[in-house]
């Protein structure tokens, strides 16, 4: 029997610094609500989509950097989306940022859950391929996340939920093809993402004006080289004077986009995914367990790199 999930991209426009908890959350329980209209069964949310992208700017105040993140999930503020999902009965997946205390010791992570339609966190994914820097760089904008979030400590995990395996990765973490392949080697059907990619950071403008081509590049690559459905959600627009890319898709496991917002704003996009649309390319030209030749990739790692390029 055919196994079919309807999923939507809630791709989000601006969140300016001064917009509260509560006002986002609202946006996201609209999207939510739509979603619900189109009858779909799960609806997936930005990276770190309750807060501007703070990382942008340097922050030394304890307590105002702690305010970007959450202590709790669900929390008071987030609760709301919560229990709207419980009563609809839709799923989702959301990106925050969150702190959590252990041994003593205030960790922070970049992080991703996946909710099921009774409101039960199934998932959990913490940010593994943290982009830009610890210091303050001479680049036209900062981009900080190595100074505010750790190397997440979760893996790459692929879990059972809306009758499929899924599994999570965070922004950056989509240009990197290991990132698909920890979870294509465990069979996963639908892959998550959430990001917050912005242009004019460094001094090439080359790479600006590629940047919405390298996004699909990298996701449309990883879904097809892993049979996988790819659900890529932005947080775009004009953020704070920071301009990001939009451009939200849903990706087949043929690696062709089936649907992509057009606007940078809050806009939901929808499509049915068939689960098993990736089992032809699993079967023979992606199998994995057969053509893959991990004993030769060692000897190339030991005698050519990895590669450090020197100025
Ligand atoms: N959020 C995030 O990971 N953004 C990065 C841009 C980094 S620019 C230094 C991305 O890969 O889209």
């Amino acid at each position: 029997m055919a196994r079919f999930v309807k999923v939507a991209a809630a791709q989000m426009g601006p969140v300016q610094r001064s917009e509260d908890r509560a006002s986002v959350v609202k946006r996201l329980v609209r999207m939510m609500q739509e979603a619900h209209g189109w009858g779909c069964d799960i609806v997936v949310f930005p990276e770190l989509a309750l807060t501007t992208f703070f990382p942008r700017w340097l922050i030394e105040d304890e307590d105002e950097l702690d305010s970007y993140y959450e202590t709790a999930m669900p929390n008071t503020d987030v609760q709301p989306l919560f229990d709207e999902a419980k009563k609809l009965g839709i799923g989702f997946c959301l990106g925050y940022c969150e702190i959590v205390h252990e041994n003593g010791r205030k960790r922070r992570f970049n992080t991703s859950i996946t909710v099921d339609k009774s409101g039960e966190i199934i998932g959990k994914y913490r940010k593994i391929h943290m982009p830009g820097n610890s210091e303050v760089w001479d680049k036209p904008a900062q981009h900080l996340e190595k100074r505010y979030f750790e190397i997440g400590d979760l893996g790459f995990p692929v879990f059972e939920g809306f009758g499929g395996k899924l599994g999570m990765a965070i922004c950056n973490d989509r240009r990197w093809p290991e990132t698909y392949r920890c979870m294509g080697l465990q069979g996963v059907e639908m892959v998550m993402i959430g990001y917050n990619t912005p242009v004019g950071i460094d001094y090439n403008f080359d790479h600006d004006v590629l940047a919405s081509f390298h996004n699909h590049l990298v996701l449309q690559a990883g879904a097809h080289q892993n049979s996988t459905w790819v659900v890529a959600v932005a947080k775009c627009g004009i953020e704070e004077s920071s301009k990001m890319i939009g451009q939200s898709c849903i990706i087949a496991p043929s690696g062709e986009i089936v649907a992509m917002s057009s606007t940078l704003g809050d806009e939901v996009i929808v499509h049915k995914c068939d689960l098993d649309a990736g089992l032809s390319y699993k079967e023979d030209l992606f199998n994995l367990g057969l053509h893959r030749r991990p004993e030769h990739y060692g000897l190339i790692v030991e005698t050519a790199g990895p590669v450090t390029p020197q100025k």
